[in-house]
């Protein structure tokens, strides 16, 4: 991926957001806390995706850098709020306030130490508070998860968390094309296929106790991650078998 400023920073800190100007600015907050505390040279960067509501407006009056992405897609927020990035680590959470973003010692301290060059939240692992996700969802992420567990060769136990870390230089290797929800799924298959150190750590995921919308479709998200995952394995079984 093309990064397009020079590094100079410790931690960059990156939010995509759609419509979230109930939450975005309590996000941005915890994270300015926690570079604080840590005593870090750091930015957090707001990928704005067109957002009708004061989002944008927010997160800049909370001090954080934002980023316009016209085009909608979580995949194409991230991207662009990635590529802008100037951290030697790069941590990534939505900013629906479902994450704690006032402690990343668990994304930030094994990457800039350069124990992993990727580290994936694990809810499974950390715990995932009563309502905070729909019924159906922890089956269908276990069940995408195994699917991309055996297309990839990846120990990752969940696909689909929402706080995800990752060094420059990884980032960099990385090619990162998709648009939407299925980014999350491209980003661990490109990560295993560029043979960097994957890592999971444990990430609660809160109840959102704000008014926001979701912006997930369970089911026309979950197939565009099946279909993610089929297509990309059927591509690198081609690509073996061509001499
Ligand atoms: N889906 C989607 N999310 C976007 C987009 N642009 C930015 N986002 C942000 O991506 C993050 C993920 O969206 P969420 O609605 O929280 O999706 P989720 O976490 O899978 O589902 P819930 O938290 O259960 O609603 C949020 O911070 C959104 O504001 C976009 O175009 N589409
Ligand atoms: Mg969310």
């Amino acid at each position: 991926m093309k990064m397009r400023r020079k590094e100079i920073l410790d931690l960059s800190v990156v939010m995509p957001c759609l419509d979230e100007e109930n939450t975005v600015g309590i996000c941005i907050d915890e994270a300015r806390g926690y570079i604080e505390r840590k005593g870090l040279k750091a930015e957090i960067i707001v990928a704005d995706n067109g957002s009708t509501d004061k989002s944008a407006y927010i997160a800049q009056s909370h001090g954080a850098v934002v980023v316009h992405v016209p085009n909608k897609g979580y995949g194409r927020a991230l991207r662009a709020g990635i590529s802008c990035t100037r951290g030697k680590v790069i941590v990534f959470a939505d900013c629906d306030t479902t994450y704690d973003l006032s402690s990343l010692d668990r994304f930030y301290d094994p990457l800039s130490q350069g124990k992993c060059d990727v580290m994936i939240g694990d809810r499974f692992a950390g715990g995932i508070e009563d309502g905070a996700m729909p019924a159906v969802h922890p089956a269908g992420i276990k069940f995408l998860s195994a699917l991309g567990r055996a297309a990839f060769g990846v120990k990752v136990y969940d696909f689909h968390c929402g706080i995800r870390g990752l060094t420059r230089s990884a980032a960099e290797k990385m090619q990162l094309r998709s648009p939407g929800m299925e980014f999350a799924t491209e980003f661990i298959a490109e990560a295993a296929e560029k043979h960097l150190r994957i890592e999971q750590c444990p990430a609660v995921l809160r109840k959102c106790r704000y008014n926001r919308t979701s912006k997930l479709h369970t089911f026309r998200d979950g197939l565009r991650h099946m279909l993610y995952i089929i297509s990309r394995f059927v591509k690198s079984m081609r690509k073996k078998q061509t001499p």
